[in-house]
Protein backbone atom coordinates (compact mmCIF):
# COMPACT_ATOMS: atom_id res chain seq x y z
CA UNK A 1 0.00 0.00 0.00
CA UNK A 2 1.26 3.60 -0.81
CA UNK A 3 0.64 6.15 0.89
CA UNK A 4 -1.11 7.89 -1.95
CA UNK A 5 -3.96 6.64 -3.92
CA UNK A 6 -6.52 7.66 -6.46
CA UNK A 7 -9.68 6.22 -6.77
CA UNK A 8 -12.16 5.92 -9.56
CA UNK A 9 -15.16 4.90 -10.99
CA UNK A 10 -16.80 3.89 -14.36
CA UNK A 11 -18.14 6.94 -15.21
CA UNK A 12 -22.16 7.02 -15.54
CA UNK A 13 -23.07 8.17 -18.93
CA UNK A 14 -25.08 12.00 -18.77
CA UNK A 15 -27.70 9.59 -19.78
CA UNK A 16 -30.60 8.79 -16.95
CA UNK A 17 -30.75 8.08 -13.53
CA UNK A 18 -28.48 6.16 -11.27
CA UNK A 19 -30.00 3.07 -10.17
CA UNK A 20 -29.46 0.22 -7.72
CA UNK A 21 -27.53 -1.50 -10.40
CA UNK A 22 -24.80 0.94 -10.78
CA UNK A 23 -24.00 1.60 -7.05
CA UNK A 24 -23.32 -1.80 -6.18
CA UNK A 25 -20.93 -2.67 -8.84
CA UNK A 26 -18.48 0.59 -9.11
CA UNK A 27 -19.36 3.63 -7.00
CA UNK A 28 -19.97 1.68 -3.48
CA UNK A 29 -17.31 -0.60 -3.53
CA UNK A 30 -15.18 2.30 -4.17
CA UNK A 31 -16.47 4.88 -1.77
CA UNK A 32 -15.85 2.40 0.42
CA UNK A 33 -12.59 1.66 0.11
CA UNK A 34 -11.62 5.18 -0.18
CA UNK A 35 -12.58 5.83 3.13
CA UNK A 36 -10.84 3.02 4.26
CA UNK A 37 -7.50 4.06 2.88
CA UNK A 38 -8.05 7.37 4.87
CA UNK A 39 -8.35 5.87 7.67
CA UNK A 40 -5.40 3.59 7.07
CA UNK A 41 -3.68 7.26 6.74
CA UNK A 42 -3.13 7.04 2.93
CA UNK A 43 -4.02 10.59 0.85
CA UNK A 44 -6.42 9.01 -0.84
CA UNK A 45 -8.86 11.08 -3.74
CA UNK A 46 -12.05 9.83 -5.40
CA UNK A 47 -12.25 11.02 -8.99
CA UNK A 48 -15.46 10.42 -10.85
CA UNK A 49 -17.24 12.24 -13.82
CA UNK A 50 -19.84 12.04 -16.09
CA UNK A 51 -19.22 10.84 -19.45
CA UNK A 52 -21.15 13.54 -22.06
CA UNK A 53 -20.04 11.87 -25.24
CA UNK A 54 -20.95 9.20 -27.53
CA UNK A 55 -24.03 8.15 -29.72
CA UNK A 56 -26.53 6.77 -27.57
CA UNK A 57 -26.55 10.55 -25.53
CA UNK A 58 -26.76 12.43 -29.16
CA UNK A 59 -29.73 9.62 -30.09
CA UNK A 60 -31.84 10.61 -27.00
CA UNK A 61 -30.95 14.37 -26.46
CA UNK A 62 -32.58 14.48 -30.31
CA UNK A 63 -35.35 12.60 -29.63
CA UNK A 64 -36.19 14.51 -26.06
CA UNK A 65 -35.42 18.20 -28.66
CA UNK A 66 -32.55 19.22 -26.57
CA UNK A 67 -29.26 20.07 -27.29
CA UNK A 68 -26.66 17.98 -26.02
CA UNK A 69 -25.10 20.18 -23.83
CA UNK A 70 -28.00 20.86 -21.89
CA UNK A 71 -29.35 17.64 -22.06
CA UNK A 72 -25.71 16.09 -19.97
CA UNK A 73 -25.58 19.13 -18.18
CA UNK A 74 -29.36 18.24 -16.71
CA UNK A 75 -27.80 14.60 -16.14
CA UNK A 76 -24.47 15.44 -14.61
CA UNK A 77 -26.12 17.83 -11.52
CA UNK A 78 -28.83 15.28 -11.17
CA UNK A 79 -26.59 12.58 -10.65
CA UNK A 80 -24.33 13.96 -8.54
CA UNK A 81 -27.03 14.79 -5.78
CA UNK A 82 -28.13 10.85 -5.92
CA UNK A 83 -24.74 9.89 -5.66
CA UNK A 84 -24.35 12.92 -2.82
CA UNK A 85 -27.46 11.44 -1.40
CA UNK A 86 -26.01 8.06 -0.68
CA UNK A 87 -22.68 9.25 0.72
CA UNK A 88 -20.87 8.57 -2.16
CA UNK A 89 -18.43 10.77 -1.53
CA UNK A 90 -16.64 12.16 -4.49
CA UNK A 91 -13.42 14.45 -3.99
CA UNK A 92 -14.21 16.05 -7.46
CA UNK A 93 -17.03 14.86 -9.63
CA UNK A 94 -16.18 16.04 -13.38
CA UNK A 95 -17.17 15.44 -16.83
CA UNK A 96 -15.80 14.35 -19.54
CA UNK A 97 -16.77 17.61 -21.91
CA UNK A 98 -14.74 19.49 -19.72
CA UNK A 99 -12.16 22.24 -21.57
CA UNK A 100 -9.56 20.48 -19.40
CA UNK A 101 -10.37 17.15 -20.79
CA UNK A 102 -11.13 17.73 -24.51
CA UNK A 103 -7.51 19.49 -23.88
CA UNK A 104 -6.04 16.42 -22.88
CA UNK A 105 -7.61 14.13 -25.25
CA UNK A 106 -5.99 15.77 -28.04
CA UNK A 107 -2.66 15.81 -26.94
CA UNK A 108 -2.71 12.37 -25.95
CA UNK A 109 -4.12 12.05 -29.67
CA UNK A 110 -0.95 14.15 -31.02
CA UNK A 111 1.41 12.20 -29.16
CA UNK A 112 0.51 8.95 -29.95
CA UNK A 113 0.01 10.19 -33.83
CA UNK A 114 3.78 11.36 -33.39
CA UNK A 115 5.23 7.88 -32.03
CA UNK A 116 3.86 6.26 -34.93
CA UNK A 117 0.74 4.50 -33.14
CA UNK A 118 -2.19 6.11 -35.26
CA UNK A 119 -3.16 5.52 -38.90
CA UNK A 120 -5.23 7.21 -41.48
CA UNK A 121 -7.65 4.97 -43.62
CA UNK A 122 -10.88 4.96 -45.94
CA UNK A 123 -13.20 3.08 -44.78
CA UNK A 124 -16.94 1.90 -45.64
CA UNK A 125 -19.30 3.20 -43.22
CA UNK A 126 -23.13 2.42 -42.58
CA UNK A 127 -25.29 5.21 -44.18
CA UNK A 128 -28.71 5.46 -43.97
CA UNK A 129 -30.34 6.98 -46.66
CA UNK A 130 -33.59 7.42 -45.15
CA UNK A 131 -32.00 9.69 -42.12
CA UNK A 132 -29.17 11.15 -43.99
CA UNK A 133 -26.24 10.42 -41.26
CA UNK A 134 -23.61 7.64 -40.99
CA UNK A 135 -24.35 5.53 -38.33
CA UNK A 136 -21.98 4.32 -35.70
CA UNK A 137 -22.11 2.30 -32.89
CA UNK A 138 -25.65 2.36 -31.41
CA UNK A 139 -27.21 3.89 -33.76
CA UNK A 140 -26.83 -0.02 -35.74
CA UNK A 141 -28.34 -3.04 -33.99
CA UNK A 142 -27.81 -6.36 -35.29
CA UNK A 143 -26.31 -9.96 -35.00
CA UNK A 144 -22.97 -10.71 -33.14
CA UNK A 145 -20.06 -12.26 -35.53
CA UNK A 146 -18.98 -13.97 -32.42
CA UNK A 147 -21.42 -15.53 -30.17
CA UNK A 148 -24.66 -15.07 -32.92
CA UNK A 149 -26.59 -12.97 -30.19
CA UNK A 150 -28.99 -10.97 -31.95
CA UNK A 151 -30.00 -7.51 -31.14
CA UNK A 152 -26.84 -5.95 -29.94
CA UNK A 153 -25.00 -2.89 -30.76
CA UNK A 154 -22.39 -2.85 -33.10
CA UNK A 155 -20.08 -1.22 -30.39
CA UNK A 156 -20.22 -3.80 -28.06
CA UNK A 157 -21.78 -7.40 -27.71
CA UNK A 158 -23.97 -7.94 -24.34
CA UNK A 159 -23.64 -11.20 -24.35
CA UNK A 160 -19.88 -12.09 -24.98
CA UNK A 161 -18.68 -8.87 -23.76
CA UNK A 162 -16.43 -8.68 -27.61
CA UNK A 163 -15.98 -5.32 -29.69
CA UNK A 164 -17.65 -6.77 -32.90
CA UNK A 165 -15.29 -5.93 -36.27
CA UNK A 166 -18.69 -5.94 -38.31
CA UNK A 167 -21.83 -6.41 -36.95
CA UNK A 168 -24.52 -8.93 -38.92
CA UNK A 169 -27.16 -8.54 -40.58
CA UNK A 170 -26.92 -5.05 -39.78
CA UNK A 171 -30.35 -2.31 -38.91
CA UNK A 172 -30.71 1.75 -38.47
CA UNK A 173 -31.74 1.96 -34.69
CA UNK A 174 -33.47 5.13 -36.10
CA UNK A 175 -35.71 4.09 -38.75
CA UNK A 176 -35.02 0.05 -38.64
CA UNK A 177 -34.50 0.09 -42.19
CA UNK A 178 -31.24 -1.71 -43.89
CA UNK A 179 -28.64 0.68 -44.23
CA UNK A 180 -26.43 1.19 -46.95
CA UNK A 181 -22.40 1.68 -47.21
CA UNK A 182 -20.57 4.91 -47.72
CA UNK A 183 -16.79 5.90 -47.69
CA UNK A 184 -15.50 8.17 -44.75
CA UNK A 185 -11.74 8.52 -43.52
CA UNK A 186 -10.95 7.28 -39.99
CA UNK A 187 -8.21 7.40 -38.09
CA UNK A 188 -7.23 3.96 -36.82
CA UNK A 189 -5.16 3.12 -32.80
CA UNK A 190 -3.13 0.70 -33.74
CA UNK A 191 -3.82 -1.63 -30.65
CA UNK A 192 -2.44 -5.02 -32.62
CA UNK A 193 1.00 -3.32 -31.71
CA UNK A 194 0.42 -3.58 -27.45
CA UNK A 195 -0.29 -7.19 -27.41
CA UNK A 196 3.41 -7.90 -25.90
CA UNK A 197 3.25 -4.86 -23.79
CA UNK A 198 -0.25 -5.86 -22.59
CA UNK A 199 0.79 -9.42 -21.94
CA UNK A 200 3.72 -8.01 -20.24
CA UNK A 201 1.59 -5.71 -17.82
CA UNK A 202 -0.88 -8.49 -17.21
CA UNK A 203 1.74 -10.99 -16.13
CA UNK A 204 3.22 -8.14 -13.48
CA UNK A 205 0.50 -7.03 -12.37
CA UNK A 206 -0.05 -8.54 -8.88
CA UNK A 207 -3.42 -7.18 -7.81
CA UNK A 208 -5.49 -7.44 -11.16
CA UNK A 209 -7.79 -10.58 -10.48
CA UNK A 210 -6.48 -13.59 -11.53
CA UNK A 211 -9.49 -15.04 -13.55
CA UNK A 212 -10.05 -11.76 -15.31
CA UNK A 213 -6.56 -11.11 -16.57
CA UNK A 214 -6.64 -14.81 -17.57
CA UNK A 215 -9.44 -14.26 -20.32
CA UNK A 216 -8.23 -10.53 -21.17
CA UNK A 217 -5.06 -12.61 -22.13
CA UNK A 218 -6.68 -15.25 -24.14
CA UNK A 219 -8.84 -12.30 -26.06
CA UNK A 220 -4.55 -11.12 -26.93
CA UNK A 221 -4.07 -14.07 -27.99
CA UNK A 222 -6.92 -15.51 -30.34
CA UNK A 223 -5.66 -11.25 -32.15
CA UNK A 224 -6.22 -8.10 -30.99
CA UNK A 225 -7.85 -5.83 -34.26
CA UNK A 226 -6.65 -2.03 -34.67
CA UNK A 227 -9.39 0.34 -33.20
CA UNK A 228 -11.65 2.85 -34.80
CA UNK A 229 -11.49 5.65 -33.13
CA UNK A 230 -13.32 8.42 -35.49
CA UNK A 231 -16.78 9.28 -35.22
CA UNK A 232 -18.88 11.09 -38.51
CA UNK A 233 -21.36 12.74 -35.94
CA UNK A 234 -20.81 16.28 -34.30
CA UNK A 235 -21.12 15.55 -30.86
CA UNK A 236 -17.46 14.77 -29.14
CA UNK A 237 -14.13 15.50 -28.64
CA UNK A 238 -13.06 17.25 -32.04
CA UNK A 239 -10.04 15.51 -33.52
CA UNK A 240 -7.78 18.39 -34.75
CA UNK A 241 -7.55 18.77 -38.36
CA UNK A 242 -11.24 16.73 -39.22
CA UNK A 243 -14.06 18.61 -40.14
CA UNK A 244 -17.42 17.80 -38.31
CA UNK A 245 -15.23 14.26 -37.24
CA UNK A 246 -15.06 13.78 -33.28
CA UNK A 247 -13.69 10.85 -31.12
CA UNK A 248 -15.09 7.85 -30.62
CA UNK A 249 -16.50 8.07 -26.95
CA UNK A 250 -14.37 5.32 -25.69
CA UNK A 251 -11.18 6.88 -26.72
CA UNK A 252 -11.64 10.07 -24.38
CA UNK A 253 -13.58 8.80 -21.15
CA UNK A 254 -11.24 7.16 -19.90
CA UNK A 255 -9.19 9.92 -20.20
CA UNK A 256 -10.88 12.18 -18.06
CA UNK A 257 -9.81 9.68 -15.11
CA UNK A 258 -6.52 11.12 -16.16
CA UNK A 259 -7.76 14.91 -16.65
CA UNK A 260 -10.19 15.24 -13.79
CA UNK A 261 -7.53 14.15 -11.44
CA UNK A 262 -5.26 16.92 -12.45
CA UNK A 263 -7.54 19.49 -12.71
CA UNK A 264 -8.64 18.70 -8.82
CA UNK A 265 -5.15 18.14 -7.77
CA UNK A 266 -3.39 20.78 -9.50
CA UNK A 267 -6.38 23.24 -8.42
CA UNK A 268 -5.46 21.66 -4.67
CA UNK A 269 -1.73 22.92 -5.29
CA UNK A 270 -0.53 19.58 -5.34
CA UNK A 271 1.96 18.63 -8.47
CA UNK A 272 -1.02 16.42 -9.89
CA UNK A 273 1.29 14.18 -12.51
CA UNK A 274 3.83 13.68 -10.14
CA UNK A 275 0.85 12.73 -7.09
CA UNK A 276 -0.53 10.30 -9.67
CA UNK A 277 2.83 8.73 -10.34
CA UNK A 278 3.35 8.15 -7.13
CA UNK A 279 0.16 6.57 -5.91
CA UNK A 280 -1.80 3.37 -5.92
CA UNK A 281 -4.16 4.07 -8.78
CA UNK A 282 -7.46 2.28 -8.85
CA UNK A 283 -10.10 1.78 -11.86
CA UNK A 284 -13.63 0.41 -10.31
CA UNK A 285 -15.47 -0.90 -13.06
CA UNK A 286 -18.56 -3.50 -14.02
CA UNK A 287 -17.62 -6.60 -15.95
CA UNK A 288 -18.55 -5.36 -19.27
CA UNK A 289 -16.29 -3.10 -19.56
CA UNK A 290 -13.38 -5.34 -18.75
CA UNK A 291 -12.42 -5.40 -22.83
CA UNK A 292 -11.65 -1.15 -22.50
CA UNK A 293 -10.28 -0.72 -19.10
CA UNK A 294 -7.57 -4.03 -19.28
CA UNK A 295 -6.94 -3.24 -23.41
CA UNK A 296 -7.88 0.04 -24.69
CA UNK A 297 -6.96 2.44 -21.47
CA UNK A 298 -2.91 0.38 -21.10
CA UNK A 299 -2.68 0.19 -24.39
CA UNK A 300 -3.51 4.16 -24.70
CA UNK A 301 -1.09 5.18 -21.98
CA UNK A 302 1.72 2.93 -23.10
CA UNK A 303 1.50 4.46 -26.39
CA UNK A 304 2.05 7.56 -24.86
CA UNK A 305 5.41 6.19 -22.92
CA UNK A 306 3.84 5.84 -19.79
CA UNK A 307 3.77 9.35 -18.98
CA UNK A 308 0.74 8.42 -16.68
CA UNK A 309 1.11 5.19 -14.96
CA UNK A 310 -1.46 2.21 -15.23
CA UNK A 311 -3.39 1.00 -13.32
CA UNK A 312 -2.68 -0.91 -10.09
CA UNK A 313 -5.92 -2.12 -9.24
CA UNK A 314 -8.72 -2.98 -11.53
CA UNK A 315 -11.54 -3.82 -9.22
CA UNK A 316 -13.89 -5.52 -11.23
CA UNK A 317 -17.48 -6.77 -10.17
CA UNK A 318 -20.48 -8.43 -11.75
CA UNK A 319 -23.91 -7.22 -12.23
CA UNK A 320 -26.64 -6.76 -10.25
CA UNK A 321 -30.13 -8.38 -10.92
CA UNK A 322 -33.24 -7.87 -9.42
CA UNK A 323 -35.81 -10.18 -7.67
CA UNK A 324 -33.38 -12.68 -9.96
CA UNK A 325 -34.63 -10.45 -13.27
CA UNK A 326 -32.19 -8.58 -15.28
CA UNK A 327 -32.35 -4.91 -14.77
CA UNK A 328 -34.40 -3.10 -17.43
CA UNK A 329 -35.33 0.13 -17.47
CA UNK A 330 -37.58 0.16 -20.48
CA UNK A 331 -39.82 -2.88 -18.74
CA UNK A 332 -39.97 -0.67 -15.51
CA UNK A 333 -37.42 -3.59 -13.98
CA UNK A 334 -35.18 -1.21 -11.59
CA UNK A 335 -35.07 0.96 -8.70
CA UNK A 336 -33.46 4.36 -9.08
CA UNK A 337 -31.48 5.20 -5.81
CA UNK A 338 -33.18 8.23 -5.61
CA UNK A 339 -36.61 6.35 -5.29
CA UNK A 340 -34.81 3.91 -2.78
CA UNK A 341 -33.53 6.50 -0.82
CA UNK A 342 -37.04 7.79 -0.06
CA UNK A 343 -38.08 4.48 1.71
CA UNK A 344 -35.10 3.41 3.41
CA UNK A 345 -32.16 5.31 5.05
CA UNK A 346 -28.92 5.62 2.79
CA UNK A 347 -26.92 2.76 5.37
CA UNK A 348 -29.59 0.17 4.67
CA UNK A 349 -28.67 -0.24 0.99
CA UNK A 350 -24.92 0.17 2.00
CA UNK A 351 -25.07 -2.61 4.20
CA UNK A 352 -27.25 -4.87 2.07
CA UNK A 353 -25.55 -4.32 -1.53
CA UNK A 354 -22.06 -4.77 0.46
CA UNK A 355 -23.05 -7.99 2.04
CA UNK A 356 -24.12 -9.53 -0.71
CA UNK A 357 -21.13 -8.50 -3.15
CA UNK A 358 -18.15 -10.64 -3.07
CA UNK A 359 -14.65 -9.08 -5.30
CA UNK A 360 -15.71 -11.38 -8.21
CA UNK A 361 -17.27 -11.56 -11.21
CA UNK A 362 -20.57 -13.61 -10.48
CA UNK A 363 -23.80 -11.70 -10.94
CA UNK A 364 -25.56 -11.01 -7.77
CA UNK A 365 -29.36 -10.64 -6.74
CA UNK A 366 -31.44 -7.62 -4.99
CA UNK A 367 -34.13 -9.86 -3.29
CA UNK A 368 -36.38 -7.49 -1.46
CA UNK A 369 -36.94 -10.31 1.63
CA UNK A 370 -33.39 -10.66 1.58
CA UNK A 371 -32.82 -6.88 2.11
CA UNK A 372 -35.24 -7.34 4.69
CA UNK A 373 -33.87 -9.99 6.56
CA UNK A 374 -30.44 -9.05 6.38
CA UNK A 375 -31.66 -5.27 7.78
CA UNK A 376 -34.02 -6.90 10.66
CA UNK A 377 -31.60 -9.80 11.44
CA UNK A 378 -27.74 -8.50 10.83
CA UNK A 379 -27.91 -4.68 11.12
CA UNK A 380 -30.34 -4.63 13.78
CA UNK A 381 -30.87 -7.71 15.72
CA UNK A 382 -26.91 -8.18 15.98
CA UNK A 383 -24.81 -4.54 15.67
CA UNK A 384 -27.34 -2.45 16.60
CA UNK A 385 -28.77 -4.74 19.36
CA UNK A 386 -25.13 -5.33 20.71
CA UNK A 387 -24.74 -1.18 20.65
CA UNK A 388 -27.83 -0.47 22.30
CA UNK A 389 -27.87 -3.33 24.41
CA UNK A 390 -23.89 -2.38 26.14
CA UNK A 391 -24.76 1.20 26.11
CA UNK A 392 -28.43 1.21 27.34
CA UNK A 393 -27.29 -0.67 30.47
CA UNK A 394 -24.12 1.79 31.34
CA UNK A 395 -26.34 4.58 31.04
CA UNK A 396 -28.81 2.71 33.09
CA UNK A 397 -26.66 0.83 35.90
CA UNK A 398 -24.29 3.35 36.26
CA UNK A 399 -25.17 6.81 35.17
CA UNK A 400 -23.27 6.84 31.94
CA UNK A 401 -19.88 6.61 33.74
CA UNK A 402 -17.28 3.87 32.86
CA UNK A 403 -16.48 1.81 35.68
CA UNK A 404 -13.09 0.54 36.82
CA UNK A 405 -12.00 -2.81 36.03
CA UNK A 406 -11.49 -5.08 38.57
CA UNK A 407 -10.72 -8.78 38.33
CA UNK A 408 -10.77 -10.78 34.73
CA UNK A 409 -11.73 -13.86 33.34
CA UNK A 410 -10.98 -15.94 30.78
CA UNK A 411 -13.84 -14.88 28.87
CA UNK A 412 -12.82 -11.06 29.49
CA UNK A 413 -9.00 -12.27 28.35
CA UNK A 414 -10.68 -13.55 24.94
CA UNK A 415 -12.96 -10.32 24.37
CA UNK A 416 -9.84 -8.20 24.87
CA UNK A 417 -7.79 -10.80 22.61
CA UNK A 418 -10.87 -10.09 20.13
CA UNK A 419 -10.47 -5.96 20.24
CA UNK A 420 -6.74 -6.51 20.19
CA UNK A 421 -6.63 -8.20 16.74
CA UNK A 422 -9.81 -6.77 15.34
CA UNK A 423 -8.06 -3.97 13.36
CA UNK A 424 -5.30 -6.35 11.78
CA UNK A 425 -8.15 -9.37 10.84
CA UNK A 426 -10.48 -6.76 8.75
CA UNK A 427 -7.64 -4.93 7.69
CA UNK A 428 -6.23 -7.88 5.35
CA UNK A 429 -9.71 -8.56 3.78
CA UNK A 430 -10.39 -4.92 2.92
CA UNK A 431 -6.91 -4.51 1.56
CA UNK A 432 -7.71 -7.39 -1.01
CA UNK A 433 -10.63 -5.89 -1.86
CA UNK A 434 -12.84 -8.49 0.27
CA UNK A 435 -15.62 -5.72 1.76
CA UNK A 436 -18.27 -8.40 1.72
CA UNK A 437 -15.91 -10.68 4.05
CA UNK A 438 -14.85 -7.68 5.71
CA UNK A 439 -18.06 -6.34 6.60
CA UNK A 440 -18.89 -9.84 7.91
CA UNK A 441 -15.73 -10.04 10.00
CA UNK A 442 -17.73 -7.16 12.13
CA UNK A 443 -20.97 -8.74 12.32
CA UNK A 444 -18.85 -11.90 13.78
CA UNK A 445 -16.83 -9.09 16.32
CA UNK A 446 -20.46 -7.98 17.26
CA UNK A 447 -21.80 -11.08 18.00
CA UNK A 448 -19.14 -12.45 19.71
CA UNK A 449 -19.92 -9.57 21.47
CA UNK A 450 -23.17 -10.01 22.18
CA UNK A 451 -22.87 -13.57 23.82
CA UNK A 452 -20.14 -12.05 26.21
CA UNK A 453 -22.14 -9.74 27.28
CA UNK A 454 -25.14 -12.31 27.64
CA UNK A 455 -22.73 -14.80 29.26
CA UNK A 456 -21.11 -12.04 31.77
CA UNK A 457 -24.57 -10.95 32.91
CA UNK A 458 -23.51 -7.63 33.92
CA UNK A 459 -27.26 -7.07 35.17
CA UNK A 460 -26.89 -9.23 37.76
CA UNK A 461 -24.40 -7.19 39.37
CA UNK A 462 -22.42 -10.10 40.61
CA UNK A 463 -18.57 -10.16 40.72
CA UNK A 464 -16.72 -8.68 36.81
CA UNK A 465 -19.72 -6.95 36.27
CA UNK A 466 -17.15 -3.45 35.67
CA UNK A 467 -14.73 -5.15 33.61
CA UNK A 468 -17.43 -6.39 31.48
CA UNK A 469 -19.16 -2.84 30.86
CA UNK A 470 -15.67 -1.37 30.09
CA UNK A 471 -14.66 -3.91 27.63
CA UNK A 472 -18.22 -3.87 26.16
CA UNK A 473 -18.06 0.01 25.88
CA UNK A 474 -14.49 -0.41 24.56
CA UNK A 475 -15.82 -2.83 21.50
CA UNK A 476 -18.77 -0.56 20.29
CA UNK A 477 -15.30 2.05 20.06
CA UNK A 478 -14.03 -0.40 17.87
CA UNK A 479 -17.45 -1.18 15.76
CA UNK A 480 -17.53 2.47 15.05
CA UNK A 481 -14.48 3.31 13.67
CA UNK A 482 -14.43 -0.29 11.38
CA UNK A 483 -18.35 0.61 10.50
CA UNK A 484 -17.31 4.05 9.17
CA UNK A 485 -16.17 2.89 5.54
CA UNK A 486 -19.24 0.61 5.31
CA UNK A 487 -22.22 2.72 7.20
CA UNK A 488 -21.01 5.89 7.68
CA UNK A 489 -23.77 8.00 8.86
CA UNK A 490 -24.93 5.36 11.33
CA UNK A 491 -21.03 4.79 12.67
CA UNK A 492 -20.95 8.37 13.63
CA UNK A 493 -24.56 8.33 15.41
CA UNK A 494 -22.52 5.34 17.87
CA UNK A 495 -19.50 7.38 18.21
CA UNK A 496 -21.39 10.70 19.54
CA UNK A 497 -23.61 7.86 21.86
CA UNK A 498 -20.50 6.72 23.04
CA UNK A 499 -19.89 10.74 23.93
CA UNK A 500 -16.35 11.08 21.95
CA UNK A 501 -15.02 14.00 20.93
CA UNK A 502 -14.39 14.86 16.88
CA UNK A 503 -15.58 12.96 14.29
CA UNK A 504 -15.27 8.71 13.70
CA UNK A 505 -14.19 9.59 10.42
CA UNK A 506 -10.86 11.21 11.95
CA UNK A 507 -9.72 7.98 13.69
CA UNK A 508 -6.71 6.05 12.26
CA UNK A 509 -7.82 2.35 11.23
CA UNK A 510 -5.41 0.77 13.72
CA UNK A 511 -6.97 3.01 17.28
CA UNK A 512 -9.68 0.26 16.93
CA UNK A 513 -7.76 -2.49 18.35
CA UNK A 514 -6.67 0.16 21.57
CA UNK A 515 -8.73 0.27 24.67
CA UNK A 516 -9.28 3.94 24.35
CA UNK A 517 -12.18 4.40 26.56
CA UNK A 518 -11.08 4.81 30.17
CA UNK A 519 -12.67 3.97 33.60
CA UNK A 520 -14.78 7.86 34.39
CA UNK A 521 -15.63 8.73 30.94
CA UNK A 522 -19.05 9.22 30.26
CA UNK A 523 -21.43 8.26 27.19
CA UNK A 524 -23.87 10.49 25.77
CA UNK A 525 -26.97 9.17 25.32
CA UNK A 526 -27.89 5.79 23.99
CA UNK A 527 -30.80 5.46 21.70
CA UNK A 528 -31.73 2.87 19.07
CA UNK A 529 -29.71 3.02 15.80
CA UNK A 530 -32.32 1.52 13.44
CA UNK A 531 -35.79 1.37 13.01
CA UNK A 532 -37.02 -2.63 11.59
CA UNK A 533 -37.87 -2.85 7.94
CA UNK A 534 -41.73 -4.10 7.77
CA UNK A 535 -43.17 -6.85 6.00
CA UNK A 536 -45.97 -5.03 4.58
CA UNK A 537 -44.26 -2.41 2.95
CA UNK A 538 -42.01 -5.10 1.17
CA UNK A 539 -45.04 -6.11 -0.10
CA UNK A 540 -45.48 -2.95 -1.63
CA UNK A 541 -42.04 -2.25 -2.85
CA UNK A 542 -42.25 -6.08 -4.63
CA UNK A 543 -45.51 -4.96 -6.10
CA UNK A 544 -44.88 -1.74 -7.77
CA UNK A 545 -41.33 -3.34 -9.62
CA UNK A 546 -42.53 -3.57 -13.26
CA UNK A 547 -45.59 -1.75 -12.43
CA UNK A 548 -44.39 2.05 -12.57
CA UNK A 549 -45.83 5.33 -14.39
N1 LIG B 1 -19.66 5.38 -19.47
C1 LIG B 1 -20.41 3.30 -18.67
C2 LIG B 1 -20.35 1.83 -18.84
O1 LIG B 1 -20.17 1.38 -19.97
C3 LIG B 1 -19.29 4.00 -19.34
C4 LIG B 1 -18.05 3.86 -18.53
C5 LIG B 1 -16.90 4.69 -18.98
S1 LIG B 1 -15.53 4.45 -17.94
C6 LIG B 1 -14.29 5.29 -18.67
O2 LIG B 1 -20.52 1.16 -17.85
ZN1 LIG C 1 -21.30 -11.48 -29.02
Amino acid sequence: MRDKAIITSALPYSNGEIHLGHVASTYLPADVTTRFLRQKGVEAYYICASDDYGTPILIQSEKEGKSPEEYVAYWNKRDFEDFSAFNIAFDLFYKTSSKENIAFVQSVFKKLQDAGHIYESEIIQFYCNNDKKFLPDRYVIGTCPYCKAEDQYSDLCEKCGRVPEEIENPHCSICGQTPVKEKTKHYFFKLKNFSEQLNKYLDNAPYLQKDVKKYVQNWIKSGLIDWDITRDISWGVPIPGSQGQVFYGWFDNHLAYISSALKFLNDKGIDGKEFWNSADVYHFIGKDIVYHHYLFLPAMRIGIGEEYKLPDYIPTRGHLTLQSKKISKSRNWYIGLKEFLKYYPTDYLRFYLIVINPYSQDDINFDWDEFATKINSELIGNLGNFVNRALGFTKKSFGGKIPTVEETDQLDKDAQEKIQNFSQEVSILMEQNHLDRALKKILEFSAHFNQYFQHKEPWKNGKGTNTCVYLSANAVRSIAIALYPFIPESAQKIWIQLGMEGNVSEQSWDSMSKLSIKDGHTLGIPSPLFVKVEESDIEKHKKKLGNKN
